[in-house]
């Protein structure tokens, strides 16, 4: 048998009260009362008492027992609606959690989740209902969330933030939603934008400088410069014409005649490339200084560049009159004007260098865009743009 403790202490002080109430009628001979003389019958009657219950020795029948516990459970009222207000402030007062479930394990479906992203893909043939705790991981390979639309990329899967690739980051459906993925390039006359993940290009405007540009770039703080034989401009816009225009900043060295690459790091120094030799420019004046032979065999062939790493490159072409040979990617030390081979490409006058998003770009006298293996040199077309007649040059994406 056993009683919960307010009924053991209700067994003690009711015949207790009795005996106080009979002592003017007879002495009691056992004022402290031990329960022993509690009849057999009361104790059969206790028994049946729940817990929520009292046992009420006078009428002999088990009573609701209304412990006080500051206010009713009212998340335990799942019962009679007809119920009011105060039957509900009757109820008794719940002091556990209201679980309805196995708090240890319930079915879960779970989502292969190749790529370890934490987002699987929903398909019949591989989901599995396994009964995981609340807050348990499923077992690797596997995620409580599909929704990933590429499921061999951890870096894709929904929530990732968009970046400038070929890929759909955050599995919306579109790829680089949102950003804008271009860079400039440019022909003798006009400037254009060259996506190159979708692989488009687009018109942006005339150029109308008084000698054409033969090589641009971008300077980190988002100015566009280009250089023409004879001058340095930049592309700013004009509020009193409403337009972008070129404009020029000043007059390069007469040494430089023949330029034809121009490259800006990303602290916003320049160089220019003409023939074999290397310049530095100065962007506020267009001042062309510190003129240098680059060694090795090298002859720029249309531009310089300079990558996310801060290092620079050039494309250097075959000299011997009547070379088909591709240009060679070749990178270039500013410090000591030394050069060293990084390997031939597979197109021939790449005249514009770009390096955008990690990658090094190439555009060509035959208006190809191609991909250029900045460990190797190889490089792979990836379009061919059929309304534009040539490419002079390229300017690298302010992000690198
Ligand atoms: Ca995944
Ligand atoms: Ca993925
Ligand atoms: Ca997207
Ligand atoms: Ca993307």
């Amino acid at each position: 048998m056993s009683f919960n403790t307010r009924n053991t202490v209700l067994s003690w002080a009711r015949p207790a009260m009795l005996c106080g109430a009979l002592v003017a009628l007879s002495a009691c001979s056992d004022p402290v009362d031990d329960g022993a003389d509690m009849s057999a019958d009361d104790m059969g009657l206790r028994e049946r008492c729940s817990v929520n219950e009292v046992f009420n020795a006078e009428t002999g029948e088990c009573e609701p027992d209304f412990p006080d516990m500051g206010g009713s459970d009212l998340g335990d009222m799942t019962a009679d609606e007809d119920m009011t207000e105060e039957d509900m402030s009757m109820m008794p007062e719940d002091m556990g959690p209201d679980l309805t479930i196995d708090p240890n394990c319930m079915d879960t479906v779970v989502y292969r989740d190749a790529d370890l992203d934490g987002r699987g893909v929903d398909d019949e043939d591989t989901n599995q209902t396994l009964c995981l705790a609340f807050t348990q991981d499923p077992p690797e390979g596997f995620a409580r969330t599909a929704g990933d639309c590429n499921d061999n990329d951890s870096s894709v899967k929904p929530g990732q933030m968009e970046v400038c690739d070929e890929k759909d980051n955050d599995c919306d459906g579109n790829v680089n939603q949102g950003i804008v993925c271009e860079f400039f390039v440019h022909s003798r006359e006009e400037l254009y934008r060259i996506d190159p993940f979708q692989l488009t290009i687009s018109f942006e405007g005339i150029i109308d400088t008084p000698d054409p540009l033969l090589d641009i770039d971008t300077h980190p703080d988002g100015r566009l410069f280009g250089i023409s034989a004879n001058s340095l401009f930049v592309y700013e816009y004009n509020t009193n014409s409403d337009l972008w225009e070129w404009t020029e900043v000043g007059s390069l060295n007469e040494s430089l005649q023949g330029a034809n690459g121009l490259a800006i790091d990303r602290f916003g120094e320049a160089f220019a490339t003409a023939r074999n030799e290397i310049y530095s420019i100065d962007l506020e004046t267009g001042r062309a200084s510190s003129p240098g032979v680059l060694m090795g065999d090298v002859y720029s062939s249309g531009d310089c560049v300079i990558n996310k790493g801060n290092s620079l490159f050039m494309t250097s072409k075959d000299t011997a009159s009547g070379s088909d040979r591709a240009d060679e990617l070749v990178s270039i030390n500013a410090g000591n004007n030394t050069t060293s081979v990084v390997g031939r490409t597979n197109h021939q006058r790449i005249y514009g260098l770009t390096a955008a998003w990690g990658r090094l770009y190439g555009v060509t006298s035959g208006a190809e865009l191609i991909e250029i293996d900045q460990a190797t040199g190889a490089s792979t077309l990836l379009k061919k743009f059929n309304n534009v007649s040539t490419f002079y040059g390229a300017a690298s994406s302010p992000s690198r």
